[in-house]
């Protein structure tokens, strides 16, 4: 009797997942860049118990930090040739594969949050991701690096011309690196998995992330000044490979699809709530911290103008038409 209950509770209450759904054993090898304790590292753990759950224990995410599986671009490879399933990584890395991806590092394009969620999360980052498919790549969801702000090791910046001279590393993208050229850096692009120990060989006197990134990267240990400029917002990307996405059933893209939604949610809300108490851990680390005044921010947006008609040049008039009109509307709002 006990033993029918027991069945009829399975059948009644038993998750979908394990009965009705076309669920197969996956191993899904989830790789990042940042330490395991981490916004990304706490989200990829999110996503994998997500999954887990979902899948009825059959799919098992197993998640690579510290960029054990490379950089970002070498983890897209590994994911084009169906070597490893899954990754978050910044969407800049993407540019040299997909130029439209380098709209977002377009400097001060995004005024704060709400804006850049609005336009990932509506038909301009879903067109872009559109974009992702022929290149055996699929884009699930955006998750949040943030708004980046420079450090160094030389001297603090209190004005835009400050920042003339320092040797600044920058993500490897022509947006990027044409940001600090305008403001007089002398930039040097370079993956991020090689930034602490250029930092901490003094092979470049700086870099910029957000203050998330910047603790639990530990570059207080190596850096001892630090900027808030907020000139421009970071988006990561969660990808799939296309070739293994092809494999699955439409039960487990599902699967996939839910979880992603809720690690986005689960980041963005994590990485918003960390950030003033990361901050403050950089100052109890030691760092000297200064907020550019906002007349030299105008300069530092005045000097950097000339990288967007850069950007128009190179992802074409209409879709940066389309994204200005996305985010008319949320300042509309
Ligand atoms: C970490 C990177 C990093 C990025 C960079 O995966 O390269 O500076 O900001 O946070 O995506």
């Amino acid at each position: 009797m006990k033993r029918l209950i027991t069945a009829a509770a399975f059948v009644v209450f038993g998750t979908v997942a394990s009965v009705a759904q076309d669920v197969q054993t996956r191993l899904i090898r989830f790789g990042y860049g940042l330490n395991e304790d981490s916004v990304q590292g706490r989200a990829v753990r999110k996503f994998a118990e997500d999954v887990e759950k979902a899948s009825g224990g059959k799919m098992t995410v197993r998640a690579i930090g510290a960029a054990a599986l490379g950089p970002d671009t070498q983890m897209q490879n590994a994911l084009v040739g169906g070597a490893q399933e899954m990754m978050v990584g910044s969407t800049a890395t993407l540019v040299g594969t997909i130029k439209e991806f380098g709209i977002w590092d377009t400097p001060f394009l995004f005024n704060n949050e709400k804006e850049a969620d609005a336009v990932l999360d509506g038909p301009v980052g879903e067109k872009l991701l559109g974009m992702l498919p022929e290149k055996g790549l699929i884009g699930l969801v955006y998750w949040e690096n943030g708004f980046r702000n420079l450090t160094n090791s030389r001297r603090q910046v209190s004005s835009a011309e400050d920042i003339q001279g320092l040797k600044v590393r920058v993500m490897q993208n022509q947006v990027a690196l044409g940001t600090f050229q305008a403001v007089g850096a002398n930039a040097v692009p370079m993956a991020f998995s090689e930034l602490f120990t250029a930092l901490e060989t003094k092979a470049v006197d700086g870099q910029e992330n957000p203050f998330t990134t910047i603790l639990s990267s530990k570059f207080y240990e190596v850096q001892n000044y630090l900027t808030v400029t907020n000139h421009m917002y970071s988006p990561w990307i969660v990808l799939v490979s296309k070739k293994w996405w092809d494999t699955l059933s439409a039960d487990e893209q599902k699967i996939l699809k839910d979880a992603a939604v809720a690690s986005r949610d689960f980041e963005r809300k994590d990485n918003r709530e960390t950030s003033a108490k990361a901050l403050d851990d950089l100052k109890k680390a030691g760092m000297d911290i200064a907020v550019l005044p906002d007349t030299e921010i105008a300069k530092f947006r005045e000097m950097s103008k000339s990288v967007a008609d850069g950007v128009i040049a190179s992802v074409g008039q209409s879709l940066w038409d389309e994204v200005q009109a996305e985010i008319a509307k949320v300042r509309g709002k």
